[in-house]
Parts: C-alpha cells; sequence; structure tokens
C-alpha cells in the first residue's frame, strides 16, 4: 500500500532498443502504481508535443534534415526543458517513470558513425538532468524483435542501425558505477515481463528516501570519459 509518509517519489527511467515493449510496460507500470495508490507521473522522450518536440518529429519521420550536432542537442534540450518540472514532481512524492532518457540519447547519437559523435561528446549535455534512481533496461534479442514485426519508417529504424544501439547499450551496462541499472529479459510475455519490473521499482520506490534527495547525472555517472 501506499506510504503517505514517503517523503520523496522515485525516477524510474525505461531504456531500450525500438520495439523491446518500452511503452507497454511503462504503461502498465503507471497503472499498477496508480492502483496502489502512489502518486505517479508517465512521462517520455522525445516529447514531440513541444516546440523542440516538434523538429524532433519532423527530422524522425525524414521530413527535416539537421546536422548530427544540432539534433543531439535538441533531444538533450527536449530533456532540459522539463527537468525542472521533473524535480518539482519528485520532491512532492510523485514517481516519475520516464520513457526513454539518457542513455537513449548517448547510444542513438554515437550509432551514427560519426566519427566526431563519441559516447564521450554525446554524454556531455546531459550533465546535471535530474539523475534516475533505477533504469530498467529492456534486453530483446535482434531476432525475439524481428519477431515483432518489421521496422517502422523513421529515421534509425534499421537493422544496423538497431544492432550498433544494442552493442552501446550493453556496453554501458559493463561498466562500473551502474549499480542503478536493472537489466530486465524482454523477451517473454508481457505480464512476466511486467511482474519482473514491478518488484525492483517498488524496491526503489521504498528505499529512495534512504538515499537522500534527487541527484544529478555526472561526466562519471554510468559513462567513462575517453573516447568511445
Ligand atoms: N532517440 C530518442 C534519440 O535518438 N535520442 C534521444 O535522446 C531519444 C529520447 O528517437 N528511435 C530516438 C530513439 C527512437 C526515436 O523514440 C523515437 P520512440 O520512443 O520510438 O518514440
Ligand atoms: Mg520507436
Amino acid at each position: 500500500m501506499a506510504d503517505d509518509k514517503a517523503n520523496r517519489g522515485a525516477l524510474v527511467v525505461v531504456e531500450g532498443l525500438d520495439r523491446a515493449g518500452k511503452s507497454s510496460q511503462c504503461e502498465l507500470l503507471y497503472r499498477s502504481l496508480l492502483d496502489m495508490n502512489y502518486k505517479t507521473k508517465y512521462i517520455r522522450f522525445p516529447d514531440r508535443s513541444t516546440p523542440i518536440g516538434k523538429q524532433i518529429d519532423s527530422y524522425l519521420r525524414g521530413q527535416s534534415q539537421l546536422d548530427d550536432h544540432s539534433i543531439h542537442l535538441l533531444f538533450s534540450a527536449n530533456r532540459w526543458e522539463v527537468a525542472q518540472s521533473i524535480h518539482d514532481d519528485i520532491n512532492k512524492g510523485i514517481t516519475v517513470i520516464v520513457d526513454r532518457y539518457s542513455f537513449s540519447g548517448a547510444v542513438y547519437t554515437a550509432a551514427k558513425g560519426n566519427p566526431n559523435l563519441s559516447l564521450h561528446w554525446a554524454w556531455q549535455p546531459e550533465v546535471g538532468l535530474p539523475r534516475p534512481d533505477l533504469c530498467l533496461f529492456l534486453s530483446i534479442s535482434p531476432e525475439e524483435a524481428a519477431k515483432r514485426g518489421g521496422y517502422g519508417v523513421e529515421r534509425y529504424e534499421t537493422d544496423s542501425m538497431q544492432t550498433r544501439v544494442r552493442n552501446l547499450f550493453l556496453s554501458l551496462l559493463d561498466l562500473p558505477h551502474n549499480d542503478e541499472i536493472c537489466v530486465i529479459d524482454a523477451g517473454r510475455s508481457v505480464a512476466e515481463v511486467a511482474q519482473d519490473i514491478l518488484e525492483p521499482v517498488l524496491e526503489c520506490m521504498k528505499n529512495v528516501d534512504s538515499i537522500g534527495p534527487l541527484k544529478k547525472l555526472g561526466p562519471w555517472s554510468f559513462i567513462p570519459i575517453g573516447d568511445n
């Protein structure tokens, strides 16, 4: 049951490849927490509703061209424009579930194969954003993903790009200082995955007050300094 004494909410991020089931799982998690009377919000990145988000949407649909650095910074700016409200919600005791966050930001850009866009470079604009208390990585094999239907028409939805994205995600999981990351086998039924997600989220929500105030992403969080 919800504990009215809880001082702050938890920042819970769900990451993974396209077709890993992130949005369905975020929705289910959101409903479960509401059913348990927890104050909860569900947001997603990119947030295509803001002026910056509309530029991102147009780029992803192939309706506009942008320099690789520019689109990268727009994705980050799209997070910065709600950073304060995330902070405020957490302080009000609201648990915020986030569908994609800084990992996607760094990894998708670094996967483009542009030699000027290292993982290190791509991480820099994320420094200072609210740091997730828990990051759930929905892991799915390329074979399992392929069974879930073809790619859409958006940019990045190609086999070669998704393979590079997956490898970069996996390289992040191997890093030290990534205790906040929990890998979930997303190749199973929706109900099984949902059950596996709920447990660590409830555990995290129980522990956030002992963790202290919401932290910020630092240059050393998750990502090693140096070229990728
Ligand atoms: N994406 C998403 C990025 O390249 N950088 C980012 O910072 C974020 C948040 O946008 N293929 C990419 C990953 C996806 C695409 O996201 C659209 P979604 O969740 O499929 O709507
Ligand atoms: Mg997608």
